[in-house]
Formats: C-alpha cells, structure tokens, sequence
C-alpha cells in the first residue's frame, strides 16, 4: 500500500503513535509518506521506505494566520496525484482530517483515514470555533479510529458523528521498552538511595504538573524520593516556581526534552499521570513496559490501560490519595516487584505488532469497501 501519514511532529502521544505506526508499515513493505511541517522526531536516522515531505507555508503582508490548511492540502494533492497514494492517514483530526477531505475532492480515488487522539476530540475540537467544521471531517472519512473506548463515546457524545468509529488502542514496542536497570545512572539522581519518581509530559495544563509537584511534596512526609521531570511546555515556569514554594528545588530534577525515555523510565519506581483528561496515556504505557507502576487519575481511557496490578487510579482532585497509593507501592520491595511486574504484563496486552496488525486490517478493509462502492 502507499500511505500518507499526516501528523504533528513535535513531542507529544499522537506524532509517536503516527510514527511509530508508519515506520512498522514501512517495515512491512509499504510505501510511507509522512507529511508534516517538520521532521517527526520519531523519524531521525534514515529508514527504508520512509519519504518525508515538509509542508513550507508562503509568508504573505496580508496573512496575519498563515493557511497551513491550504498547503498541507495542496501536498497531500501532489501526492496523490502524482506519487499515486492509496491511503491518505490523517492523525489528530484538527486541522488534518480536513486537509485529506479537501485533498480527496480533488483526487476522489484516494481512500481517507482519521484517527482519533484525544484532546482534537475533548479540548480544542470541540471549541465551538471548530466543532462543525470538525465534525464534517470525521464524517466525511472514509474510515475512522480512536485510541480507547471512552475517547469513542466522547466523539459520539460532543459531535454529530453518525460513522463507525473502529476502537484501535494505541501500543508500544515491547523489545526496545523494557527495564534496562543502570545503577550508576540511579546513583546520579537520587545519590542518598531516595526512590525515584518520574512524569513525563508536554507540560500543558491538561497534565497538572503542579499537581505531581504537589503529590511529591505530600509523599516526602513518609518517603525519601526525588521527582524527574522529563518534557518541556507552557506549564515549567509554573512548576519550576511551586518547586521553590514548596522547598523541593533539591528533590526536584527537571531534564527537559528526551528522545530516549528508557535509560529514564528505567531507573524509575513510579510514574505520575493526575491529568485532568487523557485519552490513553501512551507515556504510562511506555513506563509500564519498562516495569513502572503508575499512580493516575481515573480519567479518560487511563481505566482502559491501567489495571489494578500495574497501578492506582484516583479521581482528579485526590492528590492524598494519590501520594497515598504512591507511598505504599513504593515502601515495601516486594510490593513495588509484584507492582512492576504486572505494570510489564499489562503493557505485553499493547503489543505493537499486534495493534500494528489491527491497522494493516483496517487500511485493507476501508480499501476493499471503498472500491467496491
Ligand atoms: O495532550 C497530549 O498529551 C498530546 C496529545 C497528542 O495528540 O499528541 O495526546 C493525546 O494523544 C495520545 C496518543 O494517542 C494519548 O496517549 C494521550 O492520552 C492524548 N492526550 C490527552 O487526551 C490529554
């Protein structure tokens, strides 16, 4: 198949989930376009049958709002047109469900997916400045995917879709996320033998960083820890400011952006996810499989992946609660080993070419019906 992958390329779940599913079709022998303003950073390093095309936006006096829409569109037409695209798979519906609509008027034979994030669907999309529009797109898809059941009945809930909308859970890959131990590297973080515990966002309100701040400060009453920060967005001032209120500046270690999460996840015993909604949380998968326990909100599609063996739900406002169930996973060796343990089996249920499969199944599917009609 020659598929078009659009997403956004800079930190955040759906440019991973985008990537990481394009280089696994390429891997299977398709041929995969990604498309975007930049380079994913999923993407560096060179891979066999993996094309990147860079949307560039003229600048005009009179564009205060530069119409990436219109660019992107123009590209996926180009594409279709003349690289002879069966599948345009558009991640994030906002604004790139719309761009393959557009694109397909021009290039009708091309077959249209979206797939579903989270926030496209709870937080921006359904801004009544996007909402029509943004439901017209998702109805408009020749196929449509969402990443859990609960961000399914929220699309059914906050739009006027009237599609199908295949539940396909995000994954993750099991051979390179696993806990690779590194004592030196433990050493360097918490060098009296604190535990350590680690949230690994884009710092946008939606996290609650200042939330796992304070959590940290609430389990530092019962339990020698240090906090890893690793991410960067709007929110680190604000951290970084509760951090010195509080008296942690010592106790908390923010280490910005990192392509590579194992080493990190791998030295963690807790990861914290109090998000005020979370469609999946592939960050708390990606530390499951690296034996991570996470202490969450129960919010979103986070009751979908964290179990009752790989770690704790709370509501939102419960940070007691939270540092709570943090304090005791993390106090007793054989407790937090039972707890890794199953934070591990119950990411093994994600399995990437499993869920990689489910796709694969899916592209052929909406083909098949596609041009049978
Ligand atoms: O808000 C984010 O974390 C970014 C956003 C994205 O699209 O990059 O993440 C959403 O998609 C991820 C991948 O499917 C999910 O794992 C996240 O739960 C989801 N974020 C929210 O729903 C807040």
């Amino acid at each position: 198949m020659r598929i078009a992958v659009v997403c956004y390329p800079s930190y955040g779940g759906s440019g991973v989930v985008a990537s990481e599913l394009g280089k696994a079709m390429a891997a299977r022998g398709h041929q995969v376009h990604f498309v975007s303003y930049e380079l994913p950073f999923r993407l560096r390093g060179y891979q066999h049958a993996i094309i990147f095309h860079q949307v560039e936006v003229p600048t005009y006096p009179l564009f205060k709002y530069p119409p990436y829409v219109l660019a992107l569109t123009n590209k996926l037409v180009e594409l279709a047109r003349y690289g002879c695209l069966d599948i345009i798979h558009a991640h994030y519906a906002i604004p790139h469900a719309v761009s393959s609509y557009l694109a397909k008027q021009l290039v009708p034979e091309v077959v249209t997916i979206t797939t579903l994030h989270g926030t496209d669907i709870t937080l921006v999309g359904s801004d009544p400045s996007f909402s029509e529009i943004i439901s017209f797109a998702i109805n408009r898809s020749d196929g449509v995917t969402a990443v859990s059941r609960s961000l399914r009945a929220e699309t059914y809930r906050r739009f006027t879709v009237h599609r199908p909308i295949r539940v396909i859970p995000n994954f993750v890959d099991l051979q390179a996320y696993r806990r690779r131990p590194n004592p030196e590297l433990r050493r360097c973080f918490a060098p009296g033998g604190e535990k350590i515990v680690i949230h690994v966002s884009n710092f946008r309100p939606v996290k609650r960083v200042l939330a796992v701040v304070e959590i940290v400060a609430q389990i530092r009453e019962y339990l020698p820890v240090r906090l890893l920060l690793v991410g960067d967005g709007p929110d680190v001032p604000a951290a970084r400011r509760r951090t010195r209120e509080l008296g942690l500046e010592e106790a908390v270690l923010f280490v910005g952006r990192q392509d590579d999460l194992v080493p990190l996840l791998s030295v963690a015993d807790l990861f914290l996810l109090p998000s005020a909604q979370e469609s999946f949380g592939l960050a708390a998968l990606e530390a499951m499989a690296c034996g991570v326990p996470v202490v969450a909100s129960r919010v979103g599609g986070l009751p979908e992946v964290v179990d009752e063996h790989s770690g704790r739900l709370h509501e939102v406002e419960d940070l007691e609660g939270m540092a709570r169930s943090a304090v005791q996973i993390m106090s007793e060796q054989g407790v937090w080993e039972d707890y890794s343990e199953g934070a591990r089996r119950r990411a093994e249920q994600f399995d990437a070419q499993r869920l990689v499969d489910a796709y694969e199944e899916f592209y052929r599917e909406i083909l098949a019906s596609r041009r049978g009609a």
